[in-house]
């Protein structure tokens, strides 16, 4: 089971005893931005009182030097281990379908599913993705800035790079406010080939300013990739402009921790991009966009997005519930003649060229007065505003339209909230998009709240346009505080 940093000791625990884990690796601390997260104090606060007895042995690697609590029998210092063995080991003989790790997700409500991921096929997904999407060539620097203990950086840091053997780059920490040009530092000193990020950096980096990335000498990029969110449109363009110096193809890639691997995604230089399109399917991924009886919808209408065969990383199983396995993926459309889809949860629409539009979770679909809109329509529409440097909408119980949009706005730099801009932002979306869409509120804060990879908990902002309690699982958000403030606020 793999892990991240940024979770609470109770949120630890509780996936520890989900996996039966026997032995915990973790480090004295780890470095983010300018501070130390005390990770093996986080370990000795799950394990305490005997809270996780099937774990045995918990293997400390050195890393901050500040002071921590050993307890002997259990906790051992990975140099003391390693200087008592032969520097020869053998791989261990693995059957294609033995378990290799189980990465845990936050569902929509309620308990975090651990998703389960094979041998073979997952290593054989992420070589051959890695391989042909970044078209690796022997002597680039590929560089993914994810999170280690996101899937991303699973698949496309560790297991797809070292499989073909490529050199890949690894940032520890977090890019700080007090050194907004560290990201293009990285590029610029080790020759970056191929940078792969998330919307929700690219963003930030806008806010931050294109003067940054300007002083750089970024001349090394050869191709970039986007992952995590539907990318709105006006930042694709900065990314392409910008960073891409108008010369890089971007690679949308969908996917998920469930599918292992990248889905939907051009291959560079083979398929034409579209702004705020991940294209088209991977080869051999029959993925479709269908109405709940399973029945492929028009062009450019919405639906949900499946994929209609298995692929070599797929997700074998929730670790210790096949149940919801089958409940969560499986069943929300009905098989035919034993035929069965995988639902993603995710709305799409397919153009008449065969490129797929994502249109963000279906749990955070709107329905207003019996229209359905995407979340990210409007938030592109937002963003697309001058002063808006992102948005999060969601919508909030109303009784005479169903429900009415509600949307947080936070501002860049050089702007303030005031009724005049709240107005103009209104208006705005109606001639973006039309008067059906125009939010009923708008809430403008400093910060929204996010997973460590970046996504907008929009559970917690409906939860919270609504006046009511926020409940279910809160342990993936990456700072609490912002929470905390958005609360005081409302
Ligand atoms: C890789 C990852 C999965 C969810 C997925 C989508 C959203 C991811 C894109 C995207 C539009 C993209 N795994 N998503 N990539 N939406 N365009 N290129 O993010 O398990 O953490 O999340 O992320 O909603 O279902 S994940």
């Amino acid at each position: 089971m793999w892990f991240f940093g940024g979770f609470s000791a109770e949120a630890l625990r509780d996936r520890m005893i989900d996996a039966q884990a026997k032995l915990v690796v973790t480090a004295d601390g780890g470095w983010r931005k300018d501070a130390i997260v005390p990770l093996k104090a986080q370990v000795d606060k799950a394990l305490a009182d005997g809270a996780v007895p099937s774990v045995e042995n918990v293997l400390v690697v050195r890393r901050t030097e500040q002071k921590i609590q050993m307890q002997p029998g259990r906790d051992h210092w990975w140099h003391d281990l390693q200087a008592g063995v032969s520097a020869d080991c053998p791989a261990e003989p693995m059957d294609s379908e033995d378990l290799l790790f189980i990465l845990y997700t936050s569902g929509s409500t309620g308990k975090p599913k651990g998703v389960v991921h094979t041998t073979a096929g997952y290593n054989l997904y992420t070589h051959i993705t890695t391989q042909w999407i970044f078209d690796l060539q022997d002597t680039d620097v590929y560089w993914c800035t994810a999170d280690v203990g996101w899937i991303t950086g699973h698949s496309y840091i560790v297991y797809g790079p070292l499989s073909n053997g490529a050199t890949t780059l690894m940032y520890e920490g977090a890019p700080r406010a007090s050194n907004p040009g560290c990201t293009w530092d990285v590029i610029e000193k080790h020759g970056v080939n191929v940078f792969y990020t998330a919307p929700t950096a690219i963003r930030a980096f806008i806010k931050m300013g294109e003067h940054y990335p300007n002083a750089r000498n970024l001349s090394s990029l050869r191709l970039l990739g986007t992952v995590g969110e539907p990318i709105n449109p006006e930042a694709w363009m900065w990314y392409y402009r910008v960073i891409g110096g108008s010369r890089c193809p971007i690679v949308d890639t969908w996917w998920q921790t469930e599918t292992g691997g990248i889905m939907v995604t051009p291959l560079p230089g083979a398929i034409a991009t579209k702004p705020g399109s991940a294209t088209r399917p991977f080869p051999g991924i029959l993925a479709d966009v269908v109405d709940l009886d399973g029945e492929p919808v028009a062009d450019n209408d919405g639906g949900y997005l499946v994929v209609r065969y298995p692929w070599p990383g797929m997700m074998r199983t929730i670790y210790g519930d096949p149940e919801r396995f089958r409940h969560t993926y499986w069943e929300h459309i009905p098989p035919r003649n034993g035929h069965y889809l995988y639902f993603a949860g995710d709305g799409a629409r397919r153009d008449p060229d065969g490129y797929f539009w994502i249109m963000g979770r279906v749990d955070d679909v709107i329905n207003v007065a019996g229209h359905r809109l995407g979340t990210m329509e409007i938030e592109s529409a937002l963003v697309s505003h001058p002063a808006v440097a992102e948005a999060a909408v969601v919508g909030k119980p109303d009784d005479l339209k169903g429900q009415e949009v509600v949307a947080f706005v936070t501002l860049e730099g050089s702007h303030n909230p005031s009724d005049e801009l709240n107005q103009a932002l209104k208006q705005h979306v109606v001639s973006e998009i039309g008067a059906i869409a125009r939010p009923g509120e708008i809430r403008f804060t400093d910060a929204l709240p996010k997973t460590r990879s970046g996504k907008i908990m929009r559970r917690l902002l409906r939860s919270l346009a609504a006046g009511q309690e926020i409940l279910g699982d809160t342990s993936t958000l990456e700072d609490r505080g912002v929470l905390d403030k958005l609360r005081e606020d409302a």
